[in-house]
Formats: C-alpha cells, structure tokens, sequence
C-alpha cells in the first residue's frame, strides 16, 4: 500500500485493522462466519464480523511481541450473504424446537441440516485460502463454525494438532438434539476427522462428567491443562512459562489455534454467550501465543469465536479485545509461518 502510514489513525472506510490490502496482496484471509443460532445462553456472536471491523480501527499496528504483522498483508474477505440468511432460519427453528421440545422433529433436523451446509461454506472459503498459501482465520459467530474450517486444515495438514483455548471443552456428542451445536465442535471433529491428530485444551473450567470421561478415554489424543490447575501452578510459584513451553511440546508441528474468547477472565468479555468466571488474563493468553510464535511449530489457521459485541457495541470492551486477540493470533501465526520457512520446514501437501 503506497504511501501507507501504519501510524496514523484509521480511515473510517478502510478494512480491517485499518489496513486497505487486497486479497492477492494479503497473506492473512479473514472470513468472517455470523452464525450463532444454537448459541444456548445469549446470542449475539454473529455481529462479531461487523463489531470486530470497526473496532479494529483502534488496534496499534506495531505490537511489542510481534512486531508489524500488518506488513505480511491482512485482507478481510465480505461475508457470505447466505450465511445470514442460514442464520436467520435456524434462529427461529432453534426457538420453536426449544419451545415445543420433543415434538419438534422437523425443525431440529433442518438445524442440522443448516449445520451442514454452514460447515461446507467455511470449509469451502478456508480451502481456498489454503490452496492459494494463505493463513486462513475464521471469525465467528459461535464456536460451531470451527468445524468446517479445522477439518478443511486437516484434510491438507494430515496429522493436525489442535490448540483449543476455550472455558468448555466442547466435547458433547450433541446439545439440546443440535447435532452441530457449539458445545459440540470438537467431539464432531475428532469423531469424524482422523486427520486431526491431537487436542490439546487451556482454560477449561466448565466440563461435564461425559466429556471428562471423553478425555480420559481418549488416549491421549485429548489433553486438557484445567483452568484450576493453571491457577494452582500460579499460586504454587511454578514457572507458567515453563509449563505453556511443556504443553506446546505436546502438540505435532503443524496447529490450528481455535480461540474461543470465554477462555478470557468474563471482565474482558462480559457479553459473550456462556462466561464462566476464572480464565486466562490478557496477559497469560499473550505468554501462550508468544510461546507458539517462539516454538518450532506452524500455525496453520485459526478461528476466533464467540465475541459477542453485546447491545453497546461502543461502551463495551468485547469487541475492543477481539480485534486485539485477533491481531496477536494473526501476528503469532504469521510469526510461526516465518520461522517454518526459515527452518526449511515444508512438510506441507501441496496439492
Ligand atoms: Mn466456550
């Protein structure tokens, strides 16, 4: 971008981050997926795309930890119409479905059916990012647009490793009769992707005795580092970043990052769809991807869920802190992508 100045403030037309790249000149690919209908506490993610792109506008360029990310080219593709469209239509059928309960058959598995087709559409548009040598990085909508986006990674990437920041594990086979719920985007993917090779989750402090005895089974394919026991290692002096460099080693060397904001302390996202109290600060989510960037392990994709602007999309932080988290996982991954090609690390399919 001739005569760009990453100093000045935004303009109000300009893209995301402030930034006016187009797509062939962008090494970074921003989809965003405003899909939220099975969200089971409040809704409201599906504004995230539009909230995270003004608020974008006010995020610094240059980061201490990462440097000029900006620089690689980061291009936020328009959102696909019939995503809004989907999301209208299994909004009201979730309602009716939850309001009839068992009887209502049809509409539960027309949900199900949107489901499909929504992961198909990410799926879609993250394989092309990847077909072209591109990072792709999905921004929900709820966690359940992860889907389609990790397992188009994973058929290219075979042998994926999933980091999974998130206050759930998301490892329900099914919630509320929605087959592709939110609740249950990483049962989905390890159920029916055996390209993805290991999960390993931070954050977690919301889980249910099913998917606890889901990890347990899992040999250890699952990995999960309990929110209780990130905090215990805190209070007991351990070294955290020892510990976030003994976790990272247990990934394989190709990643997608899924962050699912809750993962945060509530107080820098108070309106997302479930909070649970707890979490990582700004600060512990900054060490894990520093760590990453700094690790031998490629960053391939990522995703950024369940940001809920909340009704004052100006007076609230939410978005504010998304547009930043998004940074720091483009820069991370862009970080990653760098240090790869200089270790000649081309393990990559190319197809
Ligand atoms: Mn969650």
């Amino acid at each position: 971008m001739a005569g760009f100045d990453p100093d000045a403030p935004a303009a109000p037309s300009s893209g995301l981050f402030g930034l006016d790249c187009a797509a062939a000149d962008s090494k970074a690919h921003v989809l965003g997926v405003p899909f939220d209908a099975t969200a089971s506490f409040r809704r409201g993610a599906a504004g995230a795309p539009g909230a995270v792109l003004a608020a974008s506008h006010q995020v610094e360029l240059f980061d201490l930890d990462s440097g000029k990310p900006h620089e690689r080219g980061i291009h936020m593709h328009a959102v696909d119409p019939r995503l809004a469209t989907l999301n209208e239509e299994a909004r009201r059928l979730v309602d009716t479905a939850r309001a009839q309960g068992e009887r209502a058959k049809s509409e539960r598995e027309r949900v199900n059916a949107i489901g499909v087709e929504v992961n198909h559409l990410v799926g879609t548009a993250v394989e092309a990012a990847l077909n072209s040598q591109r990072l792709p990085a999905v921004l929900g909508g709820d966690h359940s647009v992860a889907f389609g986006a990790i397992s188009a990674a994973a058929r290219r990437h075979t042998g994926l490793g999933v980091l999974h920041f998130d206050a759930h594990a998301d490892l329900r086979p099914a919630y509320e009769g929605f087959e592709w719920s939110h609740a249950s985007v990483f049962h989905n993917l390890l159920g029916r992707s055996s390209d993805v090779a290991a999960l390993v989750q931070v954050g977690v402090r919301d889980v249910s005795e099913g998917e606890l005895s889901y990890i347990r089974s899992s040999r250890e394919r699952v990995k999960t580092l309990f929110d209780r026991d990130w905090r215990d290692a805190g209070y007991a002096g351990i070294d955290r970043r020892a510990l976030v460099r003994e976790w990272i080693a247990r990934l394989p060397d190709e990643v997608w990052i899924s962050f699912d904001i809750d993962c945060l302390d509530p107080s820098l996202c108070p309106n997302t769809g479930t909070p649970v109290p707890g979490g990582l600060t700004w600060h512990d989510a900054r060490l894990w991807l520093g760590e990453i960037a700094r690790s031998n392990r490629r960053v391939v994709g990522v995703d950024l869920c369940e940001v809920n602007p909340g009704p004052t999309p100006c007076t609230s932080s939410d978005a504010l802190v998304a547009a930043r988290l998004l940074y720091a996982l483009l820069g991370c991954a862009l970080k990653s992508g760098e240090r790869a090609v200089e270790r000649g690390q081309t393990k990559t399919r190319q197809v």
